[in-house]
């Protein structure tokens, strides 16, 4: 915690809403990086040397290396967004900077990307869409012609049970999918009666037993490629993976092999290992219709972005007064 004299220097490494720039504007000393590509390493040491707050992204590798070249006055690191496993959060607390994040505000938002990613992989949606806009549609309706897979009496097993996997139980409950799930800690008991969720404490026995999987789980060191080529050839043929957490908690290279063999039927992924690159297989599976990809959206409302801005804004000034701000990230909950 700290307090200033003068209004503090934040650099904030992508454009944020107009709301929520205007308001930093008005709060502190700001730094906007104003053509919004993702900042070079070179960059984020200069920024790091003379900030008092640093705003990254997703885009930004807030190492060990990064932060040992922080500037005397980095006390805090408040980032935009959820997942922090582009910052090393230990070294930051070794060095004194404590470190924030945007918890709650894209819950929703990532939970109805992860559902529209599962029917979207069932019911065929984009490929559909493109026989429209490729002018493909020459031969009219027939009845054995586009045909999906039903959503309703399947059964979902959720990888992660926090607030995502939770919101995404919700809506898959109302969609008649029974759900399952995976957890570190079995969630409470009135939680799984509400979801009618079943938990599994061996991750592998679940995955031999559903219809779809959804990772919501953060990426930490415990979660890399937690689902692995070993565990993916547990699952059924005809089971899809969506994955709207993190490209890292899959082998990516496995499941695009797999689905390649037939040996999984599809998958959804908003997410990748090495964003923005994407596999050319995934890519090439995405062209056959049998994967679909999107680029990292699931938080991407405006309301989500303007939340998550106000959070950011209420982390840094906390902190500024001279409290503990309400969104502090610690290596223990990682
Ligand atoms: C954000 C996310 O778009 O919050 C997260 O962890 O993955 C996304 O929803 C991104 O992280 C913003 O930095």
């Amino acid at each position: 915690m700290s307090s200033l004299k003068r209004k503090p220097l934040v650099v904030v490494t992508r454009r944020l809403p107009e709301v929520v720039e205007a308001r930093m504007r008005e709060l502190f000393d700001i730094r906007l990086n104003a053509d919004d590509s993702a900042m070079s390493p070179e960059a984020l040491v200069s920024a790091i040397r003379e900030a008092d707050v640093l705003v990254p992204t997703v885009t930004d590798e807030i190492d060990s290396g990064l932060l040992a070249q922080a500037g005397p006055n980095l006390r805090l690191v408040a980032n935009f967004g959820n997942g922090v496993d582009h910052i090393d959060v230990a070294a930051a607390l070794e060095r004194g900077i404590t470190v924030t994040n945007t918890p709650g505000v894209l819950t929703e938002d990532t939970a109805d990307m992860t559902m529209a990613l599962i029917l979207a992989v069932a019911r065929r949606v984009t490929e559909g869409a493109r026989i429209i806009t490729d002018d493909k549609w020459d031969t009219g309706w027939s009845p054995t012609w586009m045909l999906g897979r039903r959503i309703t009496g399947k059964r979902l097993g959720i990888v992660g049970m926090g607030r995502i996997g939770q919101a995404l139980a919700r809506r898959a409950k109302a969609f008649g999918l029974s759900i399952h799930y995976h957890n570190r800690r079995r969630v409470p008991g009135q939680i799984e009666r509400d979801l009618d969720a079943t938990y599994w404490e061996s991750l592998d026995q679940m995955l031999a037993r559903v219809d779809i999987v959804s990772v919501n789980c953060p990426h930490t060191p415990a979660t890399y490629h937690l689902l692995s080529a070993r565990r993916l050839k547990l699952l059924k043929p005809e089971a899809i993976v969506v994955n709207t957490a993190r490209g890292e908690v899959i082998d990516e290279t496995a499941l695009a092999r797999l689905i390649e063999a037939g040996d999984i039927s599809a998958a959804g992924l908003d997410v990748f290992e090495q964003e923005p690159a994407v596999s050319p297989r995934l890519v090439k599976l995405a062209r056959a219709g049998k994967v679909v990809l999107l680029p990292h959206m699931g938080s991407a409302t405006h309301e989500s972005r303007i939340d998550m801005g106000e959070k950011v804004l209420i982390n840094i000034k906390t902190f500024m007064d001279g409290h503990r701000p309400p969104d502090r990230v610690l290596p223990s909950m990682l």
